[in-house]
């Protein structure tokens, strides 16, 4: 990668994304696009194009401007949201999907989109979930996602075009807030203890999810992008975690120094049905084994990280 178009960029992924491969790869190599205007005064806002990834004669004229060699989709509606609208779902997380395959084909580019655990569904084995097994997704999210992954195998197979995916558990970041996910509890869980020292969460006790701190999300993707394509067996998408937690183990992590921090439960049945269909514990053999996959942030690292740079946030809104 030398020269990088972004769609999705101000999103939870892409904002983080966007900085890392400006340090990276220089300002000017990095084109950040998205359907909302930031009036942020960061990096991101500075360079940021309106982009509805909809609208390919958008997308084509801005890629023809920009010329890049490598497309990172970002831009989609996540499992929560998808399950309140699924066609306007269907109409972005798969017509944008369409249209940026369809440019990374006419311009060559490099392609990389997320899957997401929600690849899988209740039919799928649950503990050491492997890399190849049953997708029979029952929400609209997962729906996207094990088209999407196929999509882009058949770019790949059919016109060559270098597709790379990775499925993602769910993302902890402090710097951008997620939306619409089911797996968001554990990153409000954080801020909430900051803020109140207490939280509620939508997810019911003992529901295991695969989780990841955003930063190693982040390495990955770039670790993926600059591997030999040569040696990857698979594609679209690689199994990838850090950790599989429950609501009351980050709980216990966090009291660890928010003593009296308290953890109550409100299950939201829509959520709790996404997350109830997905795996527990998926297995990243091949990602480690094909491009060295390595996360470097547990749950006790992780915890650390995410109070101290709230607290900071905190303190810096005080001031
Ligand atoms: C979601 N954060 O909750 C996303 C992710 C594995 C979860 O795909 O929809």
């Amino acid at each position: 990668m030398k020269r990088i178009i972004i769609t999705g960029a101000l999103g939870q992924i892409g904002t983080e994304l966007t900085f890392k491969l400006m340090e990276k790869y220089g300002e000017e190599n990095v084109l950040p696009t998205d359907i909302l205007e930031s009036n942020s005064g960061d990096v991101i806002s500075k360079h940021l194009k309106i982009l509805d990834v909809r609208d390919i004669e958008s997308m084509k004229k801005i890629v023809e401007e920009f010329k890049p060699d490598t497309i990172l989709h970002m831009a989609a509606i996540l499992s929560a949201t998808c399950e309140k609208n699924p066609q306007v779902a269907w109409d972005i997380n798969m017509g944008g999907l369409v249209n940026a395959l369809e440019v990374a084909r006419i311009h060559k580019l490099k392609f990389f989109t997320p899957s997401s655990i929600g690849a899988f569904g209740p039919t799928t084995p649950k503990i050491n979930t492997p890399q190849s097994t049953i997708q029979r997704p029952n929400t609209m999210y997962g729906v996207n996602k094990v088209s999407g992954e196929l999509l882009c195998d058949y770019y790949y197979i059919k016109f060559g075009v270098d597709t790379r995916g990775l499925r993602f558990p769910g993302l902890i970041s402090h710097v951008k807030e997620p939306g619409g996910g089911t797996t968001d509890y554990a990153v409000e869980m954080y801020f909430e203890a900051v803020k109140s020292g207490k939280y509620t969460s939508f997810l019911d006790k003992g529901t295991c999810l695969d989780m990841m701190y955003m930063e190693d999300a982040i390495d990955a993707i770039i670790q993926l992008m600059e591997a030999d394509g040569k040696e990857l067996k698979n594609r679209n998408a690689f199994n990838i975690s850090a950790m599989s937690v429950t609501p009351e183990m980050v709980a216990n992590e966090i009291r660890k120094h928010i003593g009296d921090f308290s953890l109550y439960y409100k299950v939201d049945p829509v959520r709790q049905g996404i997350a109830d269909s997905w795996p527990n514990a998926i297995d990243c053999f091949e990602a480690k084994r094909q491009w060295g996959f390595a996360p470097r942030y547990n749950l006790e690292l992780m915890t650390e990280v995410m109070l101290e740079a709230i607290n900071n946030k905190k303190s810096l809104i005080k001031a």
